[in-house]
């Protein structure tokens, strides 16, 4: 089941048939047992036509309410050769080497809610930074109670430049206004993703796609579960969180964003999530 966010409510897509959802954002997606609450719904909710299903989904917004955004990173063997060639000159590669084998996996702090951006809204690269690239990711929504309920596609938009520079400008790197993209939908599934899922982005400049792979979910290092135990050890979330797993797909090193570009990020049996670059008009360069 795919449960979208719009400016004033939800509905629901089940089996090509389209539902109003009542009730506040928060409250509904950290209940304990979304897949069976939807699935009620299906059966005592008002149905929409076509016409209505045009209207919302012009105004389709990230499927977030308060939830933070955390991420994951060095999950996928790609990731961790990527950031070795980028930390080269700083002297930092092993780190990256030493996360990608070690028990503790590496979580950050993404963004908070303000700085997502939804379907068909801008996404922004640095003004300060010479070398940006999306990250293509799944992301898990977690409830309160530490239980996987849901995904949702998610771009990790990161600026290699920065990070490659010394791993501690990483919150720099990865925390800026309109430095995450989540949706289109909530997939609430009624038992875990399939692991064969692939992932696939591609990335158009003047309409024509420079950037274009695919891989499947399950060459990532760890576990859902176990990113998630570690997330929860010494931190609540009262409405739930969104942690994304960390990239695989990772265009060569002579690529970099530019204002203008449209990144179409799909993950199967979720949809697809489409964002436009663009620098924040608010910021002088
Ligand atoms: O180590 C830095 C971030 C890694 C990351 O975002 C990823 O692997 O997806
Ligand atoms: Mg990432």
């Amino acid at each position: 089941m795919k449960l979208y966010k719009t400016k004033g409510s939800a509905f629901l897509e089940h089996v090509d048939k389209y539902y109003r959802i009542q009730g506040g954002w928060d409250e509904l997606i950290n209940r304990e047992n979304l897949f069976s609450y939807l699935q009620l719904q299906t059966t005592q909710s008002d149905e929409l036509s076509s016409g209505d299903i045009q209207i919302l989904e012009k105004d389709l917004q990230a499927p977030i309410g308060n939830q933070e955004v955390w991420a994951a990173g060095v999950t996928y063997l790609r990731s961790r050769e990527a950031r070795m060639e980028e930390s080269k000159k700083s002297g930092a590669a092993d780190f990256y080497d030493k996360v990608y084998e070690a028990e503790r996996p590496e979580l950050f702090f993404k963004a908070n809610p303000q700085r997502v951006s939804g379907p068909g809204q801008d996404l922004y690269i640095r003004k300060d930074s010479s070398w940006n690239v999306p990250e293509p990711e799944l992301a898990l929504f977690v409830n309160a109670s530490a239980k996987i309920l849901g995904y949702t596609i998610a771009n990790d938009m990161s600026s290699r430049s920065i990070e490659g520079e010394n791993p501690l400008y990483l919150p720099q790197a990865k925390c800026y206004e309109k430095s995450a993209g989540l949706g289109p939908c909530l997939y609430v599934p009624e038992h875990a993703i399939d692991p064969a899922a692939r992932i696939e982005m591609t990335i158009f400049r003047d309409r024509k796609s420079v950037y274009h792979d695919s891989v499947s979910i399950n060459r990532m290092k760890r576990s859902h579960t176990g990113l998630v135990e570690y997330l929860f050890r010494e931190c609540d979330f009262p409405f739930g969180v969104f942690l994304m797993t960390g990239t695989c797909l990772v265009p060569a090193n002579d690529f970099t964003l530019q204002p203008g570009d449209r990144v179409a990020i799909s993950i199967e049996g979720i949809g697809v999530l489409t964002n436009n670059i663009a620098f924040n008009p608010a910021k002088r360069g």
